[in-house]
């Protein structure tokens, strides 16, 4: 039989020349291994989404599946088990959904995609694999399946198999809501964008100088007054516990894991203006709406700063199902060294005590303790281009881990360009190329592969006042990242990623996600 799914993607035989079946390999992030064979494989009114009986996890997948896919095709694509009635009558058609008989191999995150003959299964041991083969096979299909109303199709999955798993267990994007505040939908709609892309951490960066974005039950005034400002003076604003719980729980319906950042000592102001108790001098500052960074922080020397931080991490903890809690700790430029020490050695257990794993800007990784030291693993992530320094690397050879977000590669709140309208320049201009040639494992000399849970892709958002203009930094950008955190090291290629990355253009364009037109990417 010889293969219609031709490099490049080829157009379909016997399709009225207008249809195009996309390569098995253009997919973003390259899946580990792909291997074409056969002829594409026809979705039509009258097929089936076959789910693994008994299998809550395929019939999560399966929900999200058919939400993306019934809009565009119109299909009805009606769900049903495996051994249902009609699979005698015709034997494995349709898509199914399956996690018996899933390699362990595959891990976590792993999953196999088989598109031949009439059928497309997509197998994995776990709803996050399952989840992963889901976009894997939206991205096979032509960008019309983006679309929100019936498209004519045809839909077309190239042939062959799909064998992949991530190279790194944490893909992460910060969002920063604090410097501008963004509403429930924009961080929804934020997280459809990123597990497009199999990112599965949602960093929030709920707290700043300019705003306190999250209710704590038993501290009103943080909401009440430190959430009314944002930069520039526009009204700021808040999630409550109910809206901050909606956000945890689209996104994990869709594999992503949110991870609250509030962050201390410094970065406080807004707290600070809340709560002037929590201040040295008693004496409330004023609300800031500037982009300085770096002049406030709490007082560490009072007992009432322990007692708020306290009731801010376990509230954060008992509404976050995920495993990491960030404590910020970057840039506390007018505490001491030795008073910042102080205060992280008094917090970190208070996040140990929670159960959660706790997150802190690089500068906090030399005080943890880490295995070696008698502690738990603590996360550090690292944001100061260049190389790293000794009490760092000290840190992370006792057991500490460290997740990659330099400034120079990862921060997509840099602008692409001299004179690009949004966007910082502190840590230089950041090509699509520059977001995308990097390698996590060797960009800081002394931190190994061994010592990285991954990648994340930062977007403060000082010049960012909504969702388009996030979405107009992080594409074409965060998709290089996610690229470099999820496929394997031998496969990372600028001249062949931007041919991929064009096709997601017309994807972008359909769901409504802006994107820069970057004069890099060969857009059709
Ligand atoms: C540095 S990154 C900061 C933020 C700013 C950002 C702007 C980091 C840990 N601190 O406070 O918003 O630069 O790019």
């Amino acid at each position: 039989v010889p293969a219609t799914a031709a490099p490049g993607g080829a157009a379909a035989p016997g399709r009225g020349g207008s249809a195009a079946v996309a390569d098995l390999s253009d997919v973003i992030p390259l899946p580990a291994s792909v291997a074409p064979s056969g002829r594409p494989v026809e979705l039509g009114p009258g097929t089936l989404v076959r789910v693994q009986a008994g299998s809550p996890e395929a019939a999560a997948a399966a929900q999200l599946l058919v939400d993306l896919l019934r809009p565009s095709t119109g299909f009805r694509l009606p769900v049903v088990p495996t051994d249902g009635p009609d699979d005698a009558s015709r034997p494995l058609s349709g898509i199914s959904l399956l996690t018996d008989g899933a390699d362990p191999a595959l891990g976590d995150e792993g999953y196999v995609l088989e598109a031949s003959g009439r059928s497309v299964v997509l197998r994995a041991a776990t709803r996050e694999g399952l989840l992963h083969a889901v976009q894997t096979l939206r991205q096979l299909l032509p960008p019309a399946v983006e679309a929100r109303d019936a498209q004519p199709g045809p839909w077309l999955v190239p042939g062959g198999r799909v064998e992949d798993r991530p190279r790194f267990a944490y893909r992460g994007a910060m969002l920063d809501v604090a410097r501008h505040f963004m509403t429930v939908e924009e961080v929804q709609g934020y997280v459809d964008s990123l597990a497009a892309y199999k990112v599965n951490h949602l960093h929030l960066h709920l707290t700043d100088d300019q705003g306190w974005r999250i209710e704590i039950p038993g501290w009103p005034r943080l909401t009440e007054v430190g959430a009314a400002t944002e930069v520039g003076g526009g009204p700021g604003g808040s999630y409550t516990q109910e809206d901050y719980a909606a956000i945890v729980a689209y996104a994990a319906e869709r594999g992503v894991t949110v991870v609250p950042e509030v962050d201390l000592p410094g970065h406080a102001n807004a707290a600070l203006v809340a709560y002037p108790e929590l201040t040295c001098d008693g004496v409330a500052p004023e609300p800031y709406t500037g982009i300085e960074v770096g002049f406030s922080t709490l007082c560490v020397d009072k007992e009432v700063t322990y007692d708020f931080v306290g009731d801010v991490v376990r509230a954060l903890a008992a509404a976050t199902p995920g495993e990491y809690l960030h404590i910020g700790g970057d840039e506390a430029l007018v505490t001491t060294e030795e008073e910042y020490a102080r205060f992280m050695r008094r917090v970190l257990p208070l996040v140990e005590a929670t159960g959660k794993t706790a997150v802190g800007w690089q500068e906090l990784l030399p005080l943890a303790a880490g295995p070696a030291g008698g502690g738990p693993v603590t996360v550090g992530q690292y944001w100061v281009p260049g190389a790293p320094e000794q009490p760092l690397l000290d840190s992370l050879a006792r057991g500490n881990r460290v997740v990659m977000s330099p400034a120079d590669h990862a921060y997509l709140d840099m602008k692409y360009a001299e004179g690009f309208p949004l966007g910082l320049q502190w840590a230089g201009f950041t090509g699509v190329e520059d977001a995308f040639a990097w390698d996590p494992a060797t960009y800081a000399e002394g931190i190994g592969e061994q010592d990285v849970l991954g990648v994340e892709a930062a977007i403060f958002s000082e010049t960012l006042e909504d969702l388009d203009d996030v979405e107009t930094m992080a594409f074409p950008r965060l998709p290089g990242i996610a690229e470099i955190g999820w496929s394997p090291r031998a496969t990372h290629d600028w001249a062949t990623y931007r041919e991929r990355l064009a096709l997601q253009g017309p994807r972008w364009e359909r769901r409504g996600v802006d994107y820069y037109r970057s004069p890099e990417v060969p857009w059709a």
